[in-house]
């Protein structure tokens, strides 16, 4: 019996870790405790210090788009190989907190970086391997940044220009016509109404042969 693996996507203040509670709850009602929580990039102890290199502010350097790319599938291939495998073979549920489309949209998007190299790039490292359901929050970027400028201190990416998270936005939208696995909620809403939607999303996709814990 193999576990899944379900990701959470959007922008910044877009609600994923707010979502990861409904998830839990969602998958506990349908009898499954064995649930394990991923946040990218990290998860394990060279990926976490691969985040720390990702997210820091250098004041001398700055790091080029392809080092960008190569730290984020360096940190992703660890966290998959070591934790995320091992576990879906045991047959725990996965909830992560980003994945590849991450990569996808903020890097292919919203630097630029070439899709063809990111797809050869993620082929090559990740294989076939991919998410079983994917919710995209989508919120325009204006709204998700408003709700985390509360935070005390932002990271290198979230000091990024507004015309970048646009970029970042529109490549997620694209990837999510094209990926019948990815699920559109509208983040812009009351927290209510999202958390309601995604219950629901995913109450459903738990009875499809794709979602079923036996499959
Ligand atoms: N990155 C990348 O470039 N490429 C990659 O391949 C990967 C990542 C994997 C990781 O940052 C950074 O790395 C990220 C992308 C980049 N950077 N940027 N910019 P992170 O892991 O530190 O954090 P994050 O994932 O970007 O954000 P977050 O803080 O976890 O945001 P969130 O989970 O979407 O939001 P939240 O904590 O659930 O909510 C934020 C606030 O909004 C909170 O106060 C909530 O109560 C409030 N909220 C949430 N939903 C609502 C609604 N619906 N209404 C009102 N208020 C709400």
């Amino acid at each position: 019996m193999n576990g899944k693996f379900i990701v959470l996507e959007g922008l910044e203040g877009a609600g994923k870790t707010s979502s990861v509670i409904q998830i839990v709850k969602v998958l506990n009602q349908h009898g499954i405790y064995d649930i394990l929580m991923t946040h990218e990039p990290g998860g394990t102890p060279l990926a976490e210090t691969l985040r720390q290199l990702i997210k820091d502010e250098k004041s001398n350097e700055s790091i080029t788009n392809h080092a960008e790319v190569l730290l984020l599938y360096a940190a992703r291939v660890q966290l998959v190989e070591q934790v995320i495998k091992p576990a879906l073979a045991r047959g725990t549920w996965i909830i992560g907190d980003r994945h590849d489309l991450s990569s996808q949209a903020y890097q292919g998007g919203g630097r630029g970086v070439d899709a063809h190299f990111l797809k050869m790039l993620r082929t090559t490292i990740l294989g076939t391997f991919h998410p079983n359901l994917t919710f995209y929050l989508d919120i325009p970027p204006a709204v998700g940044l408003k709700r985390i400028y509360t935070h005390s201190k932002l990271d290198r990416i979230e000091l990024e220009s507004i015309e970048f998270f646009e970029r970042v936005r529109a490549r997620y939208q694209e990837l999510a016509v094209e990926n019948k696995r990815i699920i559109t909620i509208d983040a812009s809403r009351s927290l209510k109404v999202v958390n309601n939607e995604i219950r629901s999303i995913l109450t459903l996709w738990l009875h499809t042969k794709e979602g079923c814990s036996m499959s």
